[in-house]
Order: C-alpha cells, then sequence, then structure tokens
C-alpha cells in the first residue's frame, strides 16, 4: 500500500498540469515572406496578393532584377509600401482575424528606402484598436526586425495593416510577417 499513495497522487495532477502547461506554443495567425507572389517575379503597382488587399495607393513587389538590390538577396521578394503611382500603399489582411482575450506577438522585418537623398518615411502598423504604432525610418535605415507583444483585453475581429503615409513612389520597405496568439 506504501508504494500505491505516490501513484495515486501523480495521477490526480497530472490533468491540472496539462491544462495549465506555460510552455504550450503559440498559436500561428500568419506567416508571410511574399516570396510565392506573382510566380516568384517582380511586379510595380501589384494588387495580386494571395493574403492581402492594397485597400489605398499602391506598392511594389520586389526583389527580382531589375528590383533586386534594395535589400539582402535571401529576403527573396519583399514590397515597397509606397508603390510607383505617387500615392503610398495601405496593405490589409484578407484575413479578419478573430482576437480572444489574450497576447498576442507581431513580428516583420522592416527597413527605410534604400536610396540616397530620400525624406524620412512614415507607415502605420496596426491590428484593429487592439495595436497600433506609427514607424518613421530615414533613407538607409537597415532592415532590422520589429518584434511587439500586445494584449487583447475582450474579444474583437480585426485586420492586420500597414499604411504607408505621403506617396514619391520611395517607401519602407517590409517582409517576413509573423503573427501569433502567445
Ligand atoms: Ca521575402
Ligand atoms: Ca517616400
Amino acid at each position: 500500500m506504501r508504494f500505491l499513495v505516490p501513484l495515486m497522487s501523480a495521477s490526480m495532477f497530472l490533468p491540472l498540469m496539462a491544462c495549465n502547461s506555460p510552455t504550450a506554443p503559440p498559436e500561428v495567425l500568419m506567416v508571410e515572406s511574399f516570396n510565392m507572389e506573382n510566380s516568384g517575379l517582380y511586379k510595380l503597382n501589384y494588387t495580386g496578393f494571395v493574403n492581402w488587399d492594397v485597400t489605398s495607393g499602391s506598392v511594389d513587389l520586389v526583389g527580382t532584377a531589375p528590383f533586386d538590390d534594395f535589400l539582402p538577396k535571401a529576403q527573396g521578394l519583399y514590397v515597397d509600401l509606397d508603390g510607383t503611382t505617387k500615392a503610398a500603399g495601405t496593405l490589409r489582411s484578407k484575413q479578419r482575424f478573430d482576437l480572444k482575450p489574450g497576447t498576442y506577438r507581431l513580428e516583420f522585418r522592416m527597413s527605410g528606402t534604400p536610396r540616397p537623398n530620400q525624406p524620412p518615411n512614415t507607415m502605420r502598423i496596426s491590428v484593429g484598436s487592439a495595436f497600433s504604432e506609427t514607424v518613421t525610418l530615414q533613407s538607409y535605415a537597415p532592415l532590422t526586425t520589429f518584434a511587439r507583444t500586445f494584449r487583447v483585453r475582450s474579444t474583437q475581429q480585426a485586420h492586420l495593416e500597414f499604411a504607408h503615409a505621403g506617396g514619391d513612389d520611395y517607401g519602407n520597405f517590409i517582409d517576413d510577417i509573423r503573427f501569433e496568439r502567445l
């Protein structure tokens, strides 16, 4: 009987431990590399994104010749948020995410416009009313990973949106977006 006691204890506690595990993996809501867009070829003023609508202005899908020297080759395709119509673009996720209360993490890579004599470029990144941040980058600001964590306190539905200001055909570049619920 002495040996049965620990066994019974273990079986009583195991279900609790499983429910409250702090190491549950994040729920990935979106991963975006842009590399499969347009059969892998650049296109100025591109609107055919699988996961995104261009809801205002225009954006350029770049990363293949002759528009392949903005970011390192390893990035494949990526997006210049200020396309080629003198009206910067807004890229909005087609998916409207169901955001339960909890903690979320948004990660993406962004660089300034890699061309000389350009004024700074400003972009607003948002997830509905749950998250919003405005970032201004100088020319040649290096490709940097931005990672933000935010809380959703009441259930809401929201698009993920990248909205570039202005419009002179030279904008901030984005790539490698990852959105997840922690
Ligand atoms: Ca890419
Ligand atoms: Ca600009």
